[in-house]
């Protein structure tokens, strides 16, 4: 009997890991908004144990959520949405400012310091599986880094 029960916990063990997620997520942290501010970016390191791509991402703060990169296009700092943030396999793939980041648009009220914001990311896996990451990001003051350029103090959706 006691055996029976050790291999039922060997099997739900087996299955958890599998279901596990396949993406660590550190440093989490969202840029606080100014009063009437619409937009905001989400920063992180993600790192896979599979070749994996971030494919979307939402937030119970708003209904528009999209992945953004900014870069350097014709000597100008330009945002877009990109499909997909490619993470390589066992390699930190940093979501910072001036470069990928989770945009969180059509706010609806301040984002202040302090407050904690959930996110949930959709990674694609290897086998194009799909899982969600849930992400708790703290607000960190606007001035906590540098402004990347495009975010300007008015939601900086300028491109
Ligand atoms: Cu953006």
């Amino acid at each position: 009997m006691k055996l029976v029960i050790r291999t039922a916990i060997v099997a739900a063990s087996l299955l958890a890991a599998t279901a596990q997620a396949q993406v660590t997520v550190k440093d989490a942290w969202v840029r606080a908004t100014v009063p009437q501010q619409k937009a905001t970016g989400a920063f992180m390191q993600l790192k896979a144990t599979k070749n994996s791509k971030l494919v979307s991402a939402s937030s119970p703060l708003t209904p528009a959520v999209e992945v953004h990169e900014m870069a350097m296009q014709d000597n100008v700092m330009k945002m877009r949405q990109v499909p997909a943030v490619e993470l390589p396999a066992g390699k930190t793939v940093e979501l910072k400012p001036g470069g990928y980041h989770v945009m969180l648009m059509d706010l609806k009220q301040q984002v202040k310091e302090g407050d904690t914001v959930p996110l949930t990311l959709v990674i694609e896996g290897p086998d194009g599986k799909r899982e969600s990451v849930e992400v708790k990001a703290p607000v960190r003051a606007l001035n906590a880094s540098a402004q990347p350029a495009g975010h300007d103090a008015q939601g900086g959706h300028k491109h």
